[in-house]
């Protein structure tokens, strides 16, 4: 019978680097239940954020990027030996899991996350989380758009007016009415990056009588991440 587990064998090419993205399945009714404050709900980004944590404890990647719904996780060293079936099931799950816990409230349904794996170059990797990184800005401005064409119009209104706008129309109709979306907070238009600093630790060596300094590594959410660049991506030691 196991001959019929055909995909079981699927591995991601050898020596490639991997980034896997996790996605909320139908969050947009996930965030109705919940009543989920609109456009940012503080408390679902800190769950988020402990979610990206339990994922680097569990599996260290070497970088995670999330903004709404989505996560992204940058790999060298894969678990399962690269076994796609592996990767996408328990991480997904893992993840799904690790949100039920830190969210901790009455569910309508399970929430869900799906899952997919891209393998990629080095020279890709800054190209990709500035996609992402982009996506999170346009999330940013539409949400703020939407919500507030929504405090002004029917919701059928609102929509059908920010499908004829472009990106620009929107934030300068925010602007106009008072919205300055360069006040808004950092994470909201940029995302949160999740990766290893170092941390200085100073100590008293007895032996030789005196303070000694060391680091070590620890978790660190970064709730102000730069536009994504060469130097930053090198600075946390993912670009050489
Ligand atoms: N109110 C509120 N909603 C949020 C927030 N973050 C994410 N969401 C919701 O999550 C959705 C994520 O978008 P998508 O992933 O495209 O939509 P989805 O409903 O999850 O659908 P699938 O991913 O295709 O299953 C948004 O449309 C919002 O409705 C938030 O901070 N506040
Ligand atoms: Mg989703």
């Amino acid at each position: 019978m196991k001959d019929y587990e055909v995909y079981s064998s699927l591995k991601v090419p050898k020596n490639s680097k991997v980034i896997m993205r996790l996605d909320g399945r139908s969050f947009h009714s996930l965030a109705r239940d919940l009543n989920l404050v609109k456009p940012y709900d503080e408390n679902f980004y800190k769950v988020i954020s402990e979610v990206c944590r339990d994922l680097f404890e569990e599996f260290s990647p070497l970088f995670i990027y999330t903004f709404s719904d989505e996560i992204s996780l940058l790999f060298d060293k894969l678990p399962y030996d690269g076994r796609i079936e592996k990767l996408n099931s328990v991480i997904a799950g893992f993840t799904s899991s690790s949100f039920v816990l830190h969210y901790n409230t009455d569910f309508k349904k399970p929430p869900a996350f799906d899952s997919r794996i891209i393998p990629i170059n080095d020279e890709n990797i800054l190209e990709y989380f500035k996609w992402r990184q982009e996506e999170s800005w346009v999330n940013c401005v539409n949400s703020h758009g939407i919500s507030y064409l929504k405090s002004k119009y029917s919701n059928n209104v609102a929509n059908d007016k920010i499908n004829g706008m472009s990106l620009s129309d929107v934030h300068e109709l925010l602007f106009q009415n008072g919205i300055n979306l360069n006040d808004v907070e950092t994470y909201k238009k940029r995302g949160i990056g999740i990766y290893r600093k170092n941390k200085k630790v100073v100590g008293f060596n007895k032996k030789e009588n005196k303070e000694q300094t060391s680091y070590r590594s620890h978790i660190y959410i970064d709730w102000q991440i730069p536009k994504f660049s060469e130097e930053f991506f090198k600075e946390i030691g993912v670009l050489i």
